[in-house]
């Protein structure tokens, strides 16, 4: 039996038609930015922009390329009012805002660290909705998506989504192009013995951070009774896709460095659409100190801590956070 198509998967899973034009134009963007990244090497653009975004962070050619190219992709999606994106300031206004119409956020090229040494890498993405006829407020807490979702440039292409029931994995034939559905219903095991975090920052790290690294560290002979693996490959969408399949949890806390900025993540593009596919994976996710999902944002470049994966292992760190705070 041959795998649903990315559309004829929209379509049984009752998508509103408008949502499908706009994932089938994400998948298109997708199939544009991975070719990309594919040729990077021969057309040269695999190296630094020579300019920084509003983060303060060095853009590389290819998140400018594939900020034009979701720009490019999606502009037409008829409900589609605004675009939120990782590389760009301000918020880019399509039309007059209605009632219902979506609003993208998006980081077009997650992980681009990753590109000099052919890597994994990806695209990430959130839709939320326009409350009011004429209401330009995009800042809205993350139970407010309709629908979230990646995708991962990797050996092969994958595209991963939800609306908040269930979250579906699809591989980009290399011969068509066609994203098939090939890991459907997506769930993450509730106990793992894999942690993903960046240790060089462990001097900065607040004591719930450390303690929970150190029992993974102390293995069987610790208080886990169980032996940890760790694995960091500084790409969030790599690390949340591994952890999607085989468990782990994923964190990239506020620390004593970050503290002042909020953490190193953003809320709107990359910790909301990560939190919702993983919630909806049956996974758990937190700043520590709450969901994920329910912080009201301030700004859409703002960012938060961020802890996600296998449930138990969130709860735990959950459970050191207020542990900490009521010492
Ligand atoms: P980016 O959006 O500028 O690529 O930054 C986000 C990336 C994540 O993919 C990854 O988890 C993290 O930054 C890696 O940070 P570090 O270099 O501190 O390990
Ligand atoms: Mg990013």
């Amino acid at each position: 039996m041959t795998a649903p198509t990315l559309r004829s998967y929209l379509m049984q899973n009752a998508y509103d038609p408008d949502l499908v034009f706009l994932l089938e134009d994400i998948a298109t963007a997708s199939r544009a930015i991975a070719s990309l990244v594919r040729t990077g090497a021969f057309e040269g653009n695999l190296g630094s922009a020579g300019q920084t975004n509003v983060q303060g962070e060095t853009q590389k050619t290819l998140d400018i390329m594939a900020n034009d190219v979701f720009e490019r992709e999606c502009a037409n999606s008829p409900r589609l009012a605004a675009l939120v994106s990782e590389e760009v300031e301000e918020v880019t206004w399509l039309k007059e805002p209605k009632i219902g119409d979506y609003l993208l956020y998006f980081d077009p090229l997650d992980g681009s660290s990753n590109l000099d040494v052919n890597l994994s890498v990806g695209s990430i993405f959130s839709v939320m909705q326009v409350q009011a006829d004429g209401d330009r407020n995009v800042l809205h807490a993350g139970r407010n998506q309709i629908c979230a979702g990646y995708a991962v440039y990797g050996p092969s292409t994958m595209l991963v989504i939800t609306q908040g029931d269930e979250v579906a994995g699809f591989s980009c034939q290399p011969d068509t192009g066609e994203f098939c559905l090939t890991h459907p219903k997506m769930t993450v095991p509730a106990e793992t013995s894999e942690y993903a975090i960046n240790t060089s920052r462990a001097r900065y790290w607040h004591d719930p951070v450390k303690r929970y690294v150190d029992e993974c560290v102390a293995g069987k002979e610790g208080p886990r009774g169980r032996s940890f693996n760790m694995r960091w490959t500084a790409s969030m969408v790599a690390d949340i896709h591994r952890i999607l399949i085989r468990g782990g949890v994923f964190l990239y806390p506020a620390d004593s460095n970050n503290q002042k900025a909020g953490g190193k993540l953003r809320l709107m593009y990359e910790a909301n659409p990560m939190a919702m596919i993983i919630e909806s994976a049956g996974g758990g996710a937190s700043t520590g100190f709450g969901p994920i999902l329910e912080v009201d944002p301030e700004a859409p470049h703002q960012r938060v801590p961020v802890i996600l994966g296998s449930r138990d292992e969130v709860a735990l760190l959950a459970q050191y956070h207020s542990d900490a705070s009521a010492t």
